[in-house]
């Protein structure tokens, strides 16, 4: 990995702070300066800066800039949506990706990355440049900053930014005020909607930082079309998205029932009416400023909020002029048929017209082969260049998220601009994101239906068995907590507040108190024994108070963790914190972090090496969310551990060290194959057994299938604990 100096991590971050501020105002608190070619700073103006001299970042035009930019990547406005799941969207950052490719310094890179800057909507820059950032190996070590900090508008109510900006003129006008003090604002339990609303009784949940900063890095890391020309796809592209999002919709599932709340219902149905309407309250930061905008229907410079959706709303055909590729209902429902008929049939017909055929029984292992569910997930989300035949399944999953996002502007007349469901790091506050990819987790499992399901031999692993489990947190054993904490973040970094002190939000959301988990296995192999030790987590009780069959309880199964273990001959004592979980970080790199170099308190330089680039690569479930919210009485989950052989299960590759590593189960590793062979979800991912080595050992309940040795089942409750207090 290329090493690079703390100077040009500073200098590439402050390109993303204020997206849409002009590069030519000062920034960091008014201590830092880009030196533009005269060009492109305004006549007469002269930055204003406090009493130091700034620091100076020195800007050169690139010979390898195009003197302008395609057409294809300015009619899309600043201050407007910018949407990975439009087509000439994604073609837009296509172009960018491959302008900014041409660097082969930092130096060089950020020249061109600041001469297009203000040319090109922030959030496509953003994003063109944060994805070179992480993929090329040659700017690799440079990290990405806080999208929550580099854009506060798309994760913090617009009234709470209000707040601050008042307090900030207040502030301004007060002689008294200390001025080396950073203003924070509090932002509690202010939502979309009120909570009588049922749907509402989750928005703690949909509207969370940290959820939709996940989403927003999941899309970056696995996006539909967009490549280096350089990179190969990344490893099991479809089924990682099948299996994050139907993780997605298992958790919000929890969450549902934890506060009494039914299992969300898919939206399959396009022709009636969506129930749920959404009214975001988010803004965008600024008004388009792009003097070249195209004044066509939909591309409307007035327009400052995000779309929203009223109650009952129909979806129409997404026919705004402005676009290249629009789409009808009718063909959401004729590509939705084929993509059945092929499930239904056991294969795809590829371009050419020659059968593809969807089985998860293959081998995998020399990358050649493709399980089903991997090409149905390319046809599905849908890579124009993975997809088996995308003219002919087409773009289901993107295209359905343009059509809900337009449905109260479908030809744009109205001059409004999408809603946040065509947005990555918004589309998880809208109640519709769920109901859609419910639907969508529904074709998939039809597929998974048609396999063949496990076996005992599938299932076993002779040798190792698993004796007791637990999980203690603190000194209460079995018990899970959650509540309320609270975090801030410098809203300063991407908001212009008018003025050079840090501006802070403190967020209330929730979290859980670190636990561990206990396991007692045995290991009767006669020697050491790899192990993938594989946990999982699921409530007990079905909405009627009984215990669900496996049956209603397989959707709901969350991957909570995964890790290699090595079983001495004999018994064993595993105790594995809820901290090193294979799904979850604990957070995104704030621009302060990178400013300093300080994490958590410890300098760069006293930090083991490489510590930085294996975990905060962005991608990866919040840690603060790992735990549903569960009951202020006690809610009933269950545990589900099982132990499989690692040497049998691991993909094998180069060894030495990974990056982006720590959430693999839900991001995979970066320039490596996904590290477990089985298929994603094993053993969730197919119908269970009706029985397993007898017709005595039917199998009703997930104890029934627990009997198997290297597997066990505990019950455990969870409990809200309302503010969780500080310790
Ligand atoms: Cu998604």
């Amino acid at each position: 990995m290329a090493r690079h100096t703390t100077n040009e991590q500073r200098e590439m971050m402050y390109l993303f702070e204020r997206p849409s501020d002009p590069l030519y105002m000062p920034r960091a608190g008014n201590t830092i300066v880009f030196n533009l070619p005269s060009a492109d700073v305004p006549s007469g103006f002269a930055p204003r800066f406090g009493g130091e001299p700034p620091g100076v970042i020195n800007v050169e035009t690139d010979r390898n800039l195009p003197g302008t930019l395609p057409n294809l990547v300015t009619r899309i406005p600043r201050g407007s949506p910018f949407s990975l799941n439009i087509r000439e969207h994604r073609q837009a950052a296509q172009v960018i990706i491959d302008m900014l490719q041409k660097a082969t310094t930092v130096d060089q890179l950020r020249n061109i990355a600041a001469s297009i800057r203000e040319e090109i909507n922030e959030t496509l820059f953003v994003y063109a440049l944060s994805f070179i950032l992480t993929r090329n190996k040659l700017f690799r070590g440079l990290r990405v900053p806080s999208i929550l900090e580099t854009f506060p508008s798309r994760f913090i109510p617009s009234n709470i930014i209000d707040r601050a900006r008042s307090m900030v003129n207040r502030e301004n006008s007060n002689r008294n005020s200390d001025e080396s003090q950073a203003l924070v604002i509090n932002h509690d339990q202010d939502f979309s909607g009120l909570r009588s609303r049922l749907e509402n009784r989750v928005a703690y949940w949909r509207e969370d930082f940290g959820l939709n900063a996940h989403h927003w890095h999941w899309h970056l890391v696995f996006p539909s079309d967009l490549l280096l020309p350089t990179e190969t796809p990344p490893d099991r592209k479809g089924e990682i998205f099948y299996y994050m999002h139907q993780q997605i919709v298992a958790r919000y599932d929890m969450e549902r029932m934890s506060v009494g709340l039914p299992r969300v219902v898919k939206l399959d149905n396009l022709r009636e009416p969506v129930p749920d309407g959404y009214f975001s309250k988010l803004r965008f930061d600024n008004a388009d400023t792009n003097p070249n905008r195209i004044m066509v229907p939909g591309l409307n410079p007035n327009a400052t909020l995000w779309g929203t959706r009223q109650d009952n709303t129909l979806l129409g055909n997404y026919t705004r002029l402005n676009t290249f590729f629009p789409v009808d209902v009718a063909e959401l429902e004729l590509w939705r048929d084929r993509l059945l008929d092929g499930i239904h049939q056991g294969f795809f017909i590829n371009a050419q017209g020659t059968r593809v055929p969807l089985s998860d029984d293959v081998d995998i292992t020399d990358g050649r082969q493709k399980r089903g569910i991997d090409i149905i997930g390319d046809a599905f989300e849908a890579d124009q260049f993975l997809s088996p035949n995308y003219g002919y399944y087409g773009d289901m999953h993107n295209f359905g998220h343009v059509l809900i996002a337009s449905a109260h502007d479908p030809d744009g007349t109205h001059g409004e601009n999408l809603g946040v469901m065509s947005d990555s790091a918004t589309a998880m506050r809208d109640p519709i994101f769920y109901r859609w990819h419910k639907h969508i987790d529904w074709i998939f499992q039809q597929y998974k239906a048609r396999m063949p399901v496990y076996t005992v031999a599938d299932l076993q692993l002779e040798g190792v068995s698993i004796t007791r489990l637990g999980v203690a947190t603190g000194n209460v054993a079995d018990e899970l907590h959650t509540g309320w904490t609270r975090r801030e973040f410098e809203a300063s970094r991407g908001i212009d507040f008018g003025t050079a002190r840090s501006v802070r939000i403190d967020m209330q959301h929730l979290d859980h108190k670190p636990f561990d988990y206990h396991i007692l296995a045995n290991n009767s192999t006669g020697g050491p024994k790899q192990v993938y030790v594989r946990i999982f987590l699921a409530p007990k009780i079905n909405p009627s108070g009984m215990e669900m069959p496996l049956l209603e309880q397989r959707l709901l199964w969350a991957e909570m963790d995964k890790f290699v273990f090595t079983l001495k001959p004999g018994a064993n004592h595993i105790k594995r914190p809820s901290s090193q979980s294979s799904v979850a970080i604990t957070g995104e790199l704030t621009f302060r972090e990178l400013e300093t170099g300080i994490r958590g308190g410890i300098p760069a330089s006293e930090r083991p090496p490489g510590e930085l680039e294996e975990d905060f690569c962005g991608c990866g479930w919040p840690q603060h969310l790992l735990v549903p919210r569960g009951r202020p009485e006690g809610m009933d989950f269950q545990i589900f551990v099982m132990m499989t052989d690692y040497e049998e299960d691991r993909m094998p590759g180069p060894s030495g060290a990974r990056q982006c590593a720590s959430a693999s189960s839900y991001c995979g590793v970066l320039d490596s194959r996904y590290p477990d062979k089985r298929p994603m979800g094993f053993p969730f991912d197919r119908l269970p057994p009706r029985e397993l080595r007898t017709p005595r050992e039917q199998v009703i309940t997930i104890s029934d299938l627990a009997i198997l040795d290297n597997m066990f089942v505990h019950d455990i409750k969870i409990r809200f604990l309302g503010e969780l207090s500080e310790e």
